[in-house]
């Protein structure tokens, strides 16, 4: 067939400008931080973490192209291998940051010890620079997860001890998920909003403010290839959940497992479910896989924004004390009325 251009290329201004009419309709990352009442310096150092995550996403999104595939030969502190992303993406984070004068230390997945920064910076940010890293050999989501609070005046900007706060002291948190859309979901304690970048104009745009996880939910998330190294209470949850209508939960569940938090996540607040990665016995010395500071705190706090839960089975996430800054809990975070059930075979 011969392609019709003219009509195609009107075709094309019309999408173009259809578009354009619509970004201006568009709330920005800025009016809705402020709506909320976050302080201006929070809002640039949001911005700060934003401008390192859009060159993320540029990176990760060019793929086998910029050889930016694959393990490195290192292991981060916790031994897991480093991809070659997981060390760009820290690096990137790490050196806007230390720039920008806001931040007078920073704790990562990927760092040994904490960075110090600027000595007269007012706030601390924790973050996972790419979570689900090996989910890049396959072309999935993946994500970086970030979360943000005061720098205490008497901390020296190495002492790892003034990271060791509950999550209940948190200012604000995050993710940036690196999928067909880049997506931000994003709390400052006054709801949780999704917003969607836009490659056009180079900004996220609110595109679900104050996203709500529905309350019930027929969908769970768990890798159920660790089943025989479960506790009793998860053993029997899941049990129920598998027996389906027959069972004494009288109805089928789905089951879904992206394999990165972030993406598991973004369902659950999507449209609701129970993502769990609980404790489990192949190795007592750790008390789950995923890290306090990285992963679950800043999850918890953005799903309690959208009326969930976020349990470690024997209290609430945000209240754990850490006691280290790669410190592992047990999770489960979700649709309030499925955590509670969940909750009440702990007991
Ligand atoms: P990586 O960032 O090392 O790929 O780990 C991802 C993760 O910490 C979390 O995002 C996933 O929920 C979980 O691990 C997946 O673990 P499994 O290996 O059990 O699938």
């Amino acid at each position: 067939t011969i392609l019709d251009v003219s009509n195609l290329y009107k075709k094309t201004c019309c999408i173009t400008h259809t578009t354009t009419r619509y970004l201006l309709r568009m709330k920005r990352l800025n009016s809705q931080l402020q709506e909320d009442g976050a302080p201006m310096e929070l809002i640039l150092l949001l911005r700060t973490i934003l401008a390192g995550c859009k060159e993320i996403s540029f990176r990760v999104s060019q793929g086998a192209l910029a050889g930016v595939l694959g393990s490195t030969l290192s292991e981060n502190v916790q031994g897991e291998t480093q991809k070659k992303l997981d060390v760009i993406s820290n690096q990137i984070l790490k050196d806007i940051l230390s720039e920008s004068g806001y931040v007078k230390a920073i704790s990562s997945e990927e760092e040994d010890d904490v960075v110090p920064c600027n000595p007269n910076g007012n706030y601390l940010v924790s973050f996972d620079p790419l979570d689900g890293s090996s989910n890049t050999d396959i072309n999935s989501l993946i994500g970086t997860i970030f979360s943000i609070t005061h720098a205490p005046q008497w901390m020296d900007s190495d002492d790892p001890s003034a990271f060791l706060q509950p999550g209940t002291q948190i200012v604000a948190a995050g993710y940036v998920l690196y999928g067909p859309s880049a997506m931000l979901a994003l709390t400052t304690g006054r709801g949780t909003h999704l917003y969607t970048l836009d490659k056009t104009h180079g900004g996220f745009l609110l595109t679900t403010p104050n996203v709500k996880v529905p309350v019930q939910t027929a969908e769970y998330s768990i890798n159920a290839s660790n089943q025989r190294h479960w506790e009793a209470p998860v053993q029997a949850y899941i049990n129920d959940l598998l027996a389906g209508t027959e069972g004494p939960r009288e109805k089928d569940y789905n089951m879904r497992w992206v394999a990165a938090m972030v993406g598991d996540i973004h369902r659950v607040l999507s449209r609701g479910g129970i993502f769990m990665y609980p404790y489990d016995k192949r190795d007592p010395s750790k008390a789950g896989k995923l890290r306090l500071l990285y992963e679950a705190n800043p999850m918890a706090f953005l799903v309690e924004q959208a009326g969930g839960l976020a349990n470690t089975g024997t209290g609430r996430i945000m209240e754990v004390m850490p006691t280290e800054i790669h410190q592992r809990v047990p999770v489960l975070i979700g649709s309030k009325e499925e955590v509670e059930t969940c909750l009440s075979y702990y007991k």
